[in-house]
């Protein structure tokens, strides 16, 4: 009998990692439409069966104030990434809307009469293009004078978007649009703008930026998004994805409302003496990939071009892995390092994973061997359809 009890609440715990972990949220990204050959992607390339949320990058607030499109045929995409709807009624759209030239999200901030204007724009341009929702990407980059004035107005800013979209569900037949936040990783960026017990009310989920974490500056080839603290980050031992989600849970958030980003690209360095482990000298960026031509950001299937057979290093500690050749070093994320990202993410709680992007991944399949969208249909396959659940 107790037994058979166990078994039961086995099942049932079971059961409820699947519904507690069922997102998978992808990132679109405005500009992949301009690279060559097989690597450009356009909103006809995604699968509107491999993610439950697809969110479109980006928006932009203009002078007035308003929400606005940053590319010159953004209407003409919105409409193909909407349209995917159709295929797959279950998917989920948002619209991220990013602080782009920071002082107009200030200004937009800085008042109800201008936050007003752009939430009533924002639920405007929302609906016209059908989307189901906003994604805000922001933080603080404002001088320490400002800081704690600006960390206020974007408590507000997610209180009053919220506040709208909750009247505008009710008022019309639609469902309520969703409000989300795409947050910095980083303790000293989350310390100066973001109330986390406050957004973490209004916000329906917060996408973790879980890499960049270390970027040419620190002058060493270093890891962009480890999962745990390497023996070389004794000075930084928050710069990696365990510190940063934890750090978010401790200071108030929901871990089911958190997001581990997943990368589907690596950051590649150039080395600049004999050295070539983690923590050697580097101070350059590698140049840019032949695709997406973006001085030290390599996406997955350019690293696979890279490799092109050749070895892989494994960081034991930070369970990552790295490759050099030459002077060129790239850490980056395989389908090993994200076994363990989620496994982590499922025992700890957390809320699932967004991937920054689709267009990163070997979408077509060409290039690295693993058939199409490798790194996020392992994603899909461990996460919405709970392989790991019930292993
Ligand atoms: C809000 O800020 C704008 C500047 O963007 C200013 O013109 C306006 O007077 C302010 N409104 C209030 C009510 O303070
Ligand atoms: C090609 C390109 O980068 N297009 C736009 C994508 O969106 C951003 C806004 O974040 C614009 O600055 C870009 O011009």
């Amino acid at each position: 009998m107790n037994r058979g009890i166990t078994r039961l609440t086995g099942i049932l715990s079971i059961f409820i990692q699947i519904l507690t972990c069922s997102r998978l949220v992808c990132y679109f990204t405005n500009w992949s439409q301009y690279r060559a050959g097989t690597a450009k992607y356009l909103p006809e390339n995604v699968d509107p069966y491999l993610c439950t949320h697809l969110i479109y990058a980006f928006a932009i607030v203009n002078y007035a104030n308003n929400i606005a499109g940053s590319e010159w045929n953004d209407v003409a995409l919105y409409s193909t990434f909407n349209a995917l709807k159709n295929r797959n009624p279950h998917l989920i759209t948002l619209l991220s809307v990013r602080d782009q030239d920071s002082k107009q999200f200030s200004i937009m901030l800085s008042n109800w009469t201008n936050r007003q204007t752009f939430i009533k724009s924002s639920i405007e341009f929302l609906r016209k293009y059908n989307f189901d929702g906003l994604d805000l990407d922001w933080e603080n980059k404002g001088t320490s004078e400002t800081h704690l004035e600006e960390k206020m107005k974007f408590t507000l800013l997610c209180k009053e978007l919220l506040e709208s979209f909750l009247a505008e569900g009710q008022s019309n037949k639609y469902v309520r649009l969703i409000l989300t936040a795409t947050v910095s990783a980083q303790k000293e960026v989350i310390e100066r703008s973001y109330n986390i017990p406050e957004i973490s009310k209004y916000l329906d989920f917060i996408s973790v930026k879980t890499f960049d974490f270390h970027t040419f500056k620190h002058g060493f080839a270093r890891h962009h998004s480890p999962l745990y603290s390497g023996i070389q980050d004794e000075e930084d031992i928050n710069s990696n994805t365990d510190s940063a989600l934890k750090y978010w849970r401790f200071q108030g958030a929901p871990p089911e409302k958190l997001l581990m980003g997943f990368a589907t690209y690596g950051r590649s360095f150039i080395l600049t003496s004999s050295q070539s482990g983690v923590g050697a000298p580097a101070n350059i960026l590698a140049s840019p990939g032949p695709y997406t031509q973006e001085m030290g950001l390599w996406s997955y299937f350019e690293i696979c071009l890279f490799l092109n057979g050749g070895a892989v290093q494994w960081i034991e500690d930070q369970k990552v892995p790295f490759s050099f050749k030459g002077s060129d070093w790239v850490g980056f994320d395989n389908l090993r390092s994200f076994e363990i990202k989620i496994k982590y993410l499922q025992e700890h709680g957390f809320g699932c994973a967004f991937v920054w992007a689709l267009d990163l991944d070997d979408f077509s399949g060409y290039f690295c061997g693993q058939g199409s969208y490798p790194l996020v249909n392992l994603l899909k396959k461990w996460l919405i359809l709970g392989k790991i659940c019930i292993n």
